[in-house]
């Protein structure tokens, strides 16, 4: 599928996934959401794709939310879709069994912040803002925000989020929990990248179960938590990475995992 509002670039594993409408502050149309569903799902069966990195193009935004401009006139039918369309996208980028980091360079609003927090680590630019100013437009967040954010930062921090539409600047949100780290603006790409570099050199294969159990114990009671660790743990000795990281233990050498 040809990207019009997505630009991907794979280099050494790690692929840079970079939402593209740096006129409208990278918005979410129904076509970038199908767009970023459609890529997400190709990174998801490369082989070659260890880790993902999602951000947006140009200096202001990573996202501005939802595109408000389309989404002003749907309908009942329209918005059905549009919501389907947003959920498909999302659920691609949690469910991967790949790690995601979000580079978030800029405006994170809404449904934008939402794609953040669909990603299992953010890494956040010092000029970066954000916040959920849904309530400001008559709706609250959509994409799963009500859920991700109250996980965590917890209930009351999600509700003032939420209820105020207010902005946060980045360090209030790493204070909060919202964001793993803030860093120079210009330092942005740098440090994600070392940060994709340091887990690309780990067992991919473990990277992604431990993500499934992690992500998975959320709606799970402890037992059945713990039996699904069991299960996924057990499985790392099917692998041969299993065998290569704990050989190369032994002999004393860094591992060279092959992600089989
Ligand atoms: N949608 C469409 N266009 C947007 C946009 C947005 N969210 N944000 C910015 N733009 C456009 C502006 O209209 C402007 O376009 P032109 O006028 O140049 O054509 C261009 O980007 C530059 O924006 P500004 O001129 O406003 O730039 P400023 O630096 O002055 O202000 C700003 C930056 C980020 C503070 C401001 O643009 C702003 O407040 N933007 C809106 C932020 C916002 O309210 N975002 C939340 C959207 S609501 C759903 C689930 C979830 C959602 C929806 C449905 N379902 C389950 C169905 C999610 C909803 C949301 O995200």
């Amino acid at each position: 599928m040809e990207y019009k509002n997505l630009l991907v670039e794979i280099n050494n594993g790690i692929a840079v996934l970079k939402i593209n409408r740096p006129k409208a502050l990278n918005a979410l149309n129904s076509e970038t959401l199908i767009e970023i569903n459609d890529a997400g799902r190709a990174l998801q069966k490369n082989k070659d794709v260890w880790v993902i990195v999602v951000t947006g193009e140009g200096d202001k935004a990573f996202i501005a939310g939802a595109d408000i401009v389309e989404m002003k006139d749907l309908n009942a039918v329209e918005g059905m879709l549009f919501s389907q369309r947003g959920h498909d996208a999302f659920a691609t980028l949690e469910n991967m069994n790949k790690p995601v980091i979000a580079a978030v360079n800029g405006f994170a609003l809404g449904g934008g912040f939402e794609v953040a927090l669909a990603c299992d680590i953010i890494y956040a630019s010092d000029k970066a803002k954000i916040g959920f100013p849904e309530a400001t437009l008559g709706i609250f967040p959509g994409f799963g925000g009500t859920q991700r954010a109250a996980k965590l930062v917890g209930l009351a921090k999600a509700k003032e989020l939420i209820f105020t539409g207010k902005m946060i600047g980045a360090a209030e949100a790493y204070e909060m929990g919202l964001v793993n780290k803030v860093v120079p603006h210009e330092e942005l790409m740098k440090e994600v990248m070392a940060l994709a570099e340091k887990i690309k050199s780990n067992g991919p294969v473990a990277i992604g179960l431990a993500k499934e159990c992690i992500n998975k114990s959320l709606s799970l009671d402890m037992d059945s938590a713990l039996m699904l660790e069991a299960k996924d743990f057990g499985l790392c000795f099917g692998t041969k990475d299993q065998k290569e990281g704990m050989t190369a233990f032994v002999e004393k050498r860094k591992a060279t995992f092959k992600g089989e």
